[in-house]
């Protein structure tokens, strides 16, 4: 079997102890890593200063090794939070206003993807299998194409694919499409970002789709799939059901006492319609008074690339929102949003995810969004919450029992509030069953293997060689 390499921006690197960092991704790469043996490589999240970056620090656990670099300050302003955070993040969520666009920035993305292909380059063996994942990292294959290797390379998008239409008002949309034809495997969240993707292709003519989810692009053949990625399903249900009885979580249901619970789960992001989501919580109380002081909305939202000013702006507009909204609907007994601006620990979410009637997952734009999955997967079978989903999130084509919403339709959020708050036992039931189902079967172990089942086959077709 051959080695599995894996490069991402940033590295879950396990702890002393081997217990690699919480989080679905985290865990279902390293069990493939570790089935595999291999090496997992990214940034280390520290800058050299303007110095040269020091030679990778490798740390070897069992059978992987994961392989370190430092940055200097200028990559990681112009690589990190110039172009990935500030032009292709944007772009990939439709947010042209958002783009900030700049020539430095740009090569700063294509000269950090060399170093990477630099450092990493040395590590390869010729029949490793190596997977790249996100936006940061889409020239690698071309570079690591350049400097002579010829192993099967894959990669898999997180975020969402946009249209044509969005995509060419980036500059370099030409050298971010090229980029992705030097992958044998380019995978992507939804059919509807491949089906965007194969748009880009058609359109100034670059590409042809060839059948059998095979595309030609640039003088090369690679194939372009739908992964959708899944969470450890069956474990993370264990997981919510044992932290009940957690101190933590226990301590908030009483303090929610008699009250519904609404929950809330995004990393502080404009794509994540927080904004939004508060104005459609005002409107659903005003529009039910029997609901004042009857419901609590916790939204808990960590920080997130504060380095960004969107992202710093946003903190502020947020807090502002949400004491404007408590301060007018509030009462002496009641706190209508209690909003919590850092992380909580996972079993504490996973406890709060169970005991909340409702789940708020609303973004105006998500690759697939893993935090309604987990809400699903937290449920008590017997007494089920309701998923209200933004239908323009990637789980809304898979998770068909939630309430889709526009999330730009205030109204239509906080009617779905009410109707969900108010769902008999039969329907929730219902609806859960046929979500979490599907979320058993579809897991995250088996979106790894899809993948690289992918990878793998491909070997021998004519991805590699000039079409
Ligand atoms: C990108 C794509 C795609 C959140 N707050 C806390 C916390 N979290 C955890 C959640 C969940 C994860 O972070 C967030 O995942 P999402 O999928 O919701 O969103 P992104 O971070 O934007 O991820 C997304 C994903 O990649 C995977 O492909 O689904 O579309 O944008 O697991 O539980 N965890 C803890 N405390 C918190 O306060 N412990």
């Amino acid at each position: 079997m051959s080695r599995l390499v894996i490069v991402s921006n940033r590295v879950p690197v396990p702890d002393k102890g081997g217990i690699a960092p919480a989080g679905g991704l985290a865990v279902a790469l390293k069990v493939a890593l570790e089935e595999h043996g291999g090496i997992w490589m990214g940034w280390s999240g520290q800058s050299s200063g303007e110095h040269e970056p020091q030679p990778m620090a490798q740390l070897r656990q069992g059978n992987i090794t994961y392989a370190l670099t430092d940055l200097t300050d200028t990559d990681v302003e112009e690589y990190y939070h110039g172009f990935a955070n500030r032009v292709l993040w944007p772009i990939c969520h439709y947010r042209l206003d958002l783009a900030e666009y700049g020539r430095k920035e740009m090569a700063g993305y294509f000269r950090v993807n060399r170093f990477f292909a630099h450092r990493l380059a040395p590590l390869v063996e010729p029949d490793d299998i190596i997977w790249v994942h996100d936006y940061h990292l889409i020239p690698l294959a071309a570079e690591l194409r350049q400097m002579g290797l010829k192993n099967r390379i894959g990669f898999f998008l997180h975020i969402p694919w946009p249209p044509a239409d969005v995509l060419f008002t980036m500059p370099v949309h030409e050298e971010i499409m090229r980029g992705l034809s030097h992958y044998d495997v380019v995978g992507f969240q939804t059919d509807h970002d491949l089906e965007n993707f194969a748009g880009c292709l058609r359109r100034e003519g670059i590409g042809d789709e060839l059948g059998g989810g095979r595309f030609s692009a640039y003088g090369r053949v690679f194939k372009g799939g739908v992964y959708p990625i899944g969470i450890e399903t069956a474990a993370f249900a264990e997981f919510a059901k044992k932290a009940m009885t957690n101190k933590t979580v226990r301590k908030a249901r009483e303090s929610i006492e008699h009250r519904n619970l609404i929950i809330g789960v995004d990393r502080l992001d404009y794509s994540k319609g927080i904004t939004q989501r508060i104005d459609a919580f005002e409107r659903f109380v005003l529009a039910n008074p029997a609901q004042q002081g009857r419901v609590t909305y916790l939204q808990i939202t960590p920080k997130s690339r504060s380095e960004v000013p969107e992202y710093e702006a946003m903190q502020r507009t947020v807090a502002e929102q949400a004491g404007r909204v408590n301060g007018a609907l509030g009462a002496v007994d009641w706190v209508p949003i209690r909003y919590i601006n850092r992380s909580v620990g996972r079993h504490i979410l996973a406890g709060l995810y169970r005991f909340g009637k409702v789940g708020l997952v609303t973004p105006l734009r998500d690759g697939m969004n893993l935090v309604a999955k987990e809400y699903v997967a937290a449920q008590d079978p017997e007494d089920p919450g309701v998923l209200v989903l933004s239908r323009f999130a990637g789980a809304a084509r898979e998770l068909r029992g939630a309430l889709l919403v526009n999330p730009y339709d205030i109204e239509g959020t906080a009617f779905a509030m009410a109707r969900a708050l108010s769902m008999p036992l039969d329907e929730r039931k219902d609806r859960w069953k046929s979500m979490m189902d599907h979320l058993l079967e579809h897991d995250v172990s088996r979106w790894c293997r899809d993948f690289l089942d992918d990878l793998t086959v491909s070997a021998g077709q004519p991805g590699s060689e000039p079409a």
